[in-house]
Formats: C-alpha cells, structure tokens, sequence
C-alpha cells in the first residue's frame, strides 16, 4: 500500500507541478526515501515487495525520464541478489544511498555550470527553449562572470515552462526577451548560441528534449550558430543501447485545447529527438564532449557489454 504522501509527490510529478528531468529526480528521490522510512513491512521479503512496488509507479510516472531511472537502478541494484539481515538494515543501507546519490547529483550540478559558463564567451547572447535547471545554472554563473549580454527564451506551449524561465532570469538580473516558439528562426540570427538541457541522450548520441527542441537545433546549424545541450551523464539511457525504445510522452490533449470537435485529433508529444550530427557538444559533469563521444564514453563505464541481460530483466520488471 502507498501512503497518502506518495501518491500526492506521483500527481505532482505526473501533473508537472514538478519540472523538468533533475527536479523530477529529485522529488522521485524524496519521494522514495520518505516512503522507505515509513515502510511498516515484517520481512525482508515484503520490504523488498513494498520497495518495488514504489519504485514501479515513479518508473512509470513520466516515461522520458532516464535520470529519475537512473536513480532508482543504483538503489534496486543494492537491494538485488543480496541477503539482507533485517529490515532496519536495509532501510538504513538504502536510506544512505539515495542521500549519496542525491549529493553526488548536486556535485554534478555545480561542475556542469562551471564548465558551461566558460564556454560561453564574452558578449554572449543565448536563445534557450524550456524551462532546464541546468541551463539556468550556467546561465546564472556566466552573467555572473560578465560573459552574457541577453538570454533569449521560448515561451514554450503548450505549458509554458518559458515563464519559469523568465522569472528566474529576472530574480538573477538577467537581461531576458520571451518570443514565441514560432519566432524562433527570427531571433536565432541574434544569437551567439542555442544552449538547451536534455532530457536523455541515446545509444546514437541523439538528444531528447521538449519539444521543438528538433526544429530550432535545425535552423540553429542553418544559421551558423551552435547547439550546446547541458545534462548530466545521468541523462545517458543505456537500454537504448540494447535497442529499447525511448518512450515518448504523450500529454493529454487538452493541454493544447480544451475543445472537441468531431473528427479533430490533437497530438501532444512531450518530446522531441535531435538527431546528434546538429548537436555541437554535450555539456556534462564528466567535460563537454560531442554527444556520441559521450555516448561511447557511457558505453565504457557502465560496462555495457557484459550487462545486456541486466537492463533487459530491469525493463521487464518495470513494465505496467
Ligand atoms: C523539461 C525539459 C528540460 C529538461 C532538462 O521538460 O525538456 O529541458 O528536462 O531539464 P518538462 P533539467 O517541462 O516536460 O519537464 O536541466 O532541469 O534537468
């Protein structure tokens, strides 16, 4: 059973009250730990059931979130194949790692903003797209270095997560301007550069990000100017590598319009792909390298030839 709590952080997270892929992570974490601590499971066993019970719903909460994944395969991992000798045990074991993880991500965050900032040169003017809190951190510290003049910014339909943007350039003093996501190709001929988050980055290179991330990315190579993604290597989704689908997540059409009309269908994809070849570089905890490099990178670390089996049983797992 999930607590009243639990289910209230799911609709958040579900409704986009919480937004964007490192909040998403973040509140998932929360989340989890609180639910953990109030576990009233007997055994072992149930713990372990009730846990995998949790983690399957915020699994399943928004399907294009390989972060929040990400945090909850190194979690199940410690739980997996190992006899636990009680369940105090286990809870202070999983306890400790979701709040070392959670450190660790927020270490991540900061290297990202650093190493962001200084890609950005004097005299800078930026177009972004969304609402990325990793974005706005480096966006943050180059005004701070004196290195950005204007940050240009989507209003992003059909929630307009643009407006998130737009307050938090004005708290930081930002010179900002909002433009419609259809002016998009206009104001880019003003820009030094199109710097965007991720929201995952595939087996290929390739970004996953709001949608009409795509289509500005395109004309930004047209135009000259470069696009920088900004992500943590959390955001790397290695079932892609086994040739599992990234799902796409299709939001309610009544985000878009709220009418109905006979024979009208209204697609609300959450997402879109940018194929790597228009992104310049991916800006990253572990340097800024261009995306399939970062991709080969990840490939290497987590040791993917020999975990094929793994992620395959994990998908099963997590399936509805
Ligand atoms: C937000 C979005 C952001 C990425 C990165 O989509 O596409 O660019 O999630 O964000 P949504 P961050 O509003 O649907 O969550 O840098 O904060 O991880």
């Amino acid at each position: 059973m999930l607590s009243k709590n639990f289910k209230k952080s799911l609709k958040e997270i579900k409704s986009l009250k919480v937004q964007g892929a490192s909040e998403v992570r973040k509140a998932a974490i929360k989340a989890l730990a609180l639910e953990i601590s109030g576990f009233s499971s007997k055994s072992v066993m149930h713990f372990k059931a009730d846990l995998l019970l949790a983690m399957k719903e915020l699994w399943l909460s928004r399907p294009t979130e390989p972060e929040m994944r990400t945090a909850l395969r190194v979690v199940l991992h410690k739980v997996q194949g190992k006899e636990a000798e009680s369940v105090e045990k286990l809870r202070k074991e999983l306890l400790g790692e979701l709040l070392a993880f959670e450190r660790q991500r927020q270490e991540a965050m900061r290297k990202i903003a650093i190493y962001g900032a200084r890609s950005i040169t004097k005299g800078s003017t930026v177009l972004t797209h969304c609402h990325s809190h990793t974005v706005m951190e480096i966006l943050k510290e180059a005004f701070r270095q004196g290195r950005l003049e204007r940050v240009y910014f989507t209003e992003t339909r059909p929630l307009f997560q643009g407006r998130i943007t737009a307050l938090e350039l004005s708290k930081a003093g930002i010179p900002a301007t909002m433009i419609l996501d259809s002016a998009a190709a206009g104001f880019l001929k003003k820009c030094s550069l199109f710097l965007t988050g991720a929201d995952a980055i595939l087996s290929d290179g390739s970004l996953v990000n709001k949608v009409g991330t795509q289509g500005i990315s395109m004309l930004a190579e047209s135009f000259g100017v470069q696009h920088f993604a900004a992500c943590s290597s959390h955001k790397f989704d290695p079932a892609t590598v086994f040739g599992f689908e990234e799902v796409i997540e299709q939001r309610p059409e009544s985000e878009v319009w709220g009418k109905k009309l006979k024979k009208l269908r209204i697609e609300n994809p959450a997402f879109d792909v940018t194929p790597a070849k228009y992104v310049k570089a991916l800006i990253t905890e572990k340097g800024i390298l261009p995306p399939t490099e970062f991709a080969g990178l990840m490939y290497e670390e987590l040791r993917l030839d020999k975990h094929e089996k793994e992620f395959a049983s994990l998908i099963r797992l997590m399936k509805k």
